[in-house]
């Protein structure tokens, strides 16, 4: 990560220089509940982070991507993604990559080639350590048709106090 992105992030949360961020623990939460979200087609991008894990969902043609913008770099642990789940053991593709400055990216996910069926118990993936304000979730396919479907898409971590 750019190193003034990774000391910004040090000063803020109170750490000493050269600390190392600790993986997901309890006090992690789910930063991007109600967070900003972008997509790439702009279609209701909010059903991704409303907090709801079932139901209405973002919905796109693949690729696409989704953008949650946490408005400040904090300290992340973990993501996890919820799509579409049913009866066809659909399984999708997708990678997930953070960025400080919504410039330079650094990929932390690649699913490019999981064949695991999506469900209601999401997919988790540890990410620690990893700071960053922008968190992309890129779809690339699904095994059944040729939507993306993105339920929920949580991003837990640690974010510095309001200043
Ligand atoms: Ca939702």
């Amino acid at each position: 990560m750019p190193h003034s992105c990774w000391l910004s992030l040090v000063s803020a949360l109170g750490l000493a220089a050269g600390a190392a961020l600790a993986p997901a623990g309890a006090e992690d939460a789910n930063l991007a509940l109600d967070a900003l979200v972008a997509c790439s087609d702009e279609t209701n991008p909010e059903y991704a982070a409303d907090g709801q894990r079932a139901g209405w969902f973002w919905e796109a043609h693949w690729p696409a991507w989704l953008e949650v913008d946490l408005g400040r770099v904090c300290a992340l642990s973990e993501v996890q993604v919820f799509l579409w789940w049913g009866n066809d053991k659909r399984h999708y593709r997708y990678a997930v990559e953070t960025s400080c400055d919504r410039i330079a990216w650094t990929e932390r996910v690649n699913e490019r080639t999981n064949a695991a069926p999506s469900t209601s118990e999401g997919r988790r993936h540890a990410i620690a350590p990893a700071a960053a304000r922008y968190v992309r979730l890129h779809v690339f396919s699904n095994s059944v048709n040729a939507a993306v479907h993105v339920r929920e898409f949580e991003v837990y971590g640690r974010a510095p106090e309001a200043p």
